[in-house]
């Protein structure tokens, strides 16, 4: 008998394929009163498999009394509650490490797109403003400038270094000092955010960096100053930084994650000082096959000896052997 999988948003058909190799596989998404099916059904369902922005509802969770285990289709997993799990000995995984490549390249892309006005420019080109009133306005180099980056693990690391061919200087912002790392290290946000051009936010959610950029730190940054979000809305106060990009408080945005998704504020449409991207760092063909293996080769590992490959910190120790 295959265990029972809930399938909580979507998945690839490579990933179906081969969760139906070893599950049951039950799509939340199918489920028209998931409410009633999971009084029903839920003390049957041993496997959850979810993305970074499903997460798990603590009704679901509550719901599901012989679940083993969660894999997430994503490194974030604050939408998933770690302390409910590890307090039910319920294992969860995460994908680390094969999307840093391409939500480094997203974050020096919206870089690139904020400093040199790429929208602009592109509405320049397709209004016929370029034949009717000339060249375009002067943009802004990135070349040696100053970056911020608020999250130096992973992924910030690899933006570091990819910023390093533009000849940018790094500083960075965490709770601790990374000892094997030439940046710089800023214990306090707000000084970083005065002391950079640029900002970029890649640290996880959660309660630990909720709004964590407010109004000091993005008045810091300034009307020189560029943040890109590439973490999680949450970590910036959005009502704030709408304001501070409609006066002028702060110079440019590029965002790729929004307080509530899929919905981003409307006032920010209207704004020429700000680049959007509806959540896509990891979006690319190569990442998500790559993250969706991940993801499917935790669980199927799990239900043959117990062990995963890539548990989140706070079940690394729940590994069988
Ligand atoms: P990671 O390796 O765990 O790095 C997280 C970094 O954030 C660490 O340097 C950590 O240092 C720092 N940090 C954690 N809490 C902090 C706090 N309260 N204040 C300041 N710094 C803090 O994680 P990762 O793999 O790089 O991923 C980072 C996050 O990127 C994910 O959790 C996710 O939210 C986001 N992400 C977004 C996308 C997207 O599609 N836009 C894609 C992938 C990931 P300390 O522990 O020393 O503070
Ligand atoms: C995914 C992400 O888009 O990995 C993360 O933390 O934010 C993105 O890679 C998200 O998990 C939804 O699948």
């Amino acid at each position: 008998m295959k265990p029972n999988m809930l399938l909580i948003g979507g998945a690839t058909p490579r990933m179906m394929e081969r969760f139906e190799t070893a599950f049951t596989v039950h799509q939340a998404s199918e489920i028209s009163d998931l409410t009633g099916w999971l009084k029903d059904n839920g003390a049957k369902i041993e496997a959850v498999a979810t993305n970074g922005h499903d997460g798990v509802k603590p009704e679901i969770m509550s719901a599901l009394s012989a679940l083993k285990i969660i894999s997430c289709y994503g490194v974030g997993y604050d939408a998933i509650d770690t302390a409910v799990a590890t307090e039910r000995n319920i294992m969860v995984t995460h994908t680390p490490g094969v999307l840093n490549a391409d939500v480094a390249n997203l974050a020096v892309l919206l870089m690139l797109a904020s400093s040199r006005c790429l929208i602009r420019d592109d509405k320049w080109v397709r209004s016929g403003n370029w034949a009717s009133k000339g060249n375009a306005p002067l943009t802004r180099s990135i070349e040696n400038k100053k970056v911020g980056i608020l999250g130096l693990g992973r992924i910030g690391g690899e933006i570091a270094r990819k910023l390093e061919v533009f000849n940018c200087e790094i500083v960075y912002h965490t709770r601790t000092p990374k000892p094997d790392v030439p940046y710089t290290y800023y214990d306090d946000l707000a000084k970083m955010a005065q002391d950079v051009d640029y900002m970029i936010a890649i640290t996880p959610g959660g309660p630990s960096t909720n709004k964590i950029v407010n109004r000091k730190v993005l008045e810091a940054l300034g009307p020189e100053g560029t943040f890109i979000n590439v973490a999680r809305g949450s970590v910036v106060d959005e009502a704030e930084l709408v304001s501070a990009l409609q006066d002028g408080r702060l110079g440019w945005a590029g965002l790729d994650v929004f307080a509530d998704e899929p919905n981003a504020p409307t006032q920010l449409f209207e704004l020429e000082n700000v680049t959007l991207t509806p959540h896509v760092a990891s979006a690319t063909v190569e990442t998500r096959q790559a993250m969706g293996d991940l993801t499917v080769d935790n669980l199927l590992q799990f239900f043959k000896d117990g062990n995963v490959m890539t548990p989140v910190p706070e079940c690394a120790d729940m590994n069988k052997t």
